[in-house]
């Protein structure tokens, strides 16, 4: 899919090279007619001024920071997964079940696998991947406290950002911002700077809860993944763990 928007932004640079000029220019040479061959024209214009409105792609990258070590709690991250997305409630839904889609394997083992790929495949998804290797080189893992997770990617004006990454020392939880995403540009200008108030930590609902750190059903003392007692709630926000971890975006 972004293969997709490449080959349009191509088409557009080529198609505007062929024009050879400003489309103000055009549109001002295109003098009031009511001839039925002046209104082709007029139409002509019109679409050409369609195409050369659409944004190029600005390229983002976000930096997951893990402060956990001056927190409640001190706890690895884990691989997670983000999408680009043009629709609401595309990662998750704030007080839904689950859907099945790959965020119980995210939230409970930090596995971001099957979330990344079926989020992927949404018409409404532009870009979707996973970030899994800590920052400063290293194999794909945890993030540990202190160090971070970045990742890059490209949008325009009407995206939203949504990404989610375990909070390793529980159950089934995971640090994401609210389910609508992270709008991406105010009006044509794209947003940069510190993030960390719109994240949230959220329970999936898919495991029972045990105390955090402590639980035997818990990624880092589990015998393996998905075990522990399987519940079906609701997904919902999880107070406290605020300082946890820091969020920042920035154009380029
Ligand atoms: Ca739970
Ligand atoms: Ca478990």
């Amino acid at each position: 899919m972004l293969l997709r928007k490449l080959s349009i932004a191509l088409a557009l640079a080529l198609l505007l090279a062929a024009c050879g000029g400003s489309d103000e220019g055009d549109a001002g040479s295109a003098a009031p007619d009511t001839t039925v061959a002046g209104e082709e024209m007029t139409d002509e214009e019109m679409s050409d001024e369609e195409m050369t409105d659409e944004e190029m792609p600005t390229t983002f990258t976000v930096t997951v920071t893990n402060m956990s070590d001056s927190a409640e709690l001190a706890t690895p991250l884990a691989p997670g997964a983000f999408i680009v997305h043009t629709s609401m409630e595309t990662l998750f839904a704030d007080g839904i079940v689950d859907r099945g889609e790959g965020l119980e394997a995210l939230a409970e083992d930090g596995d971001p696998s099957s979330l990344v790929t079926s989020l992927g495949a949404l018409t409404t998804v532009s870009t979707s991947g996973a970030f899994a290797n800590p920052d400063g080189g290293g194999e794909a893992g945890p993030a540990l406290p202190g160090s971070s997770y970045s990742f890059t990617f490209e949008a325009t004006p009407g995206d939203y950002l949504s990404f989610a990454t375990m909070f390793v020392q529980s159950n089934d939880w995971f640090f994401a911002p609210a389910s609508s995403g992270i709008s991406l540009f105010e009006g044509d200008m794209p947003v940069a700077g510190d993030l960390t108030d719109l994240i949230g930590l959220w329970d999936a609902g898919t495991e029972v809860d045990e105390v955090p750190g402590e639980g035997a059903n818990q990624a880092p003392r589990q015998a393996g993944p998905n075990t522990g007692d399987n519940q079906s709630a609701p997904i919902a926000e999880v107070d406290g763990y605020s300082g946890t971890i820091t969020v920042s975006i920035a154009v380029g």
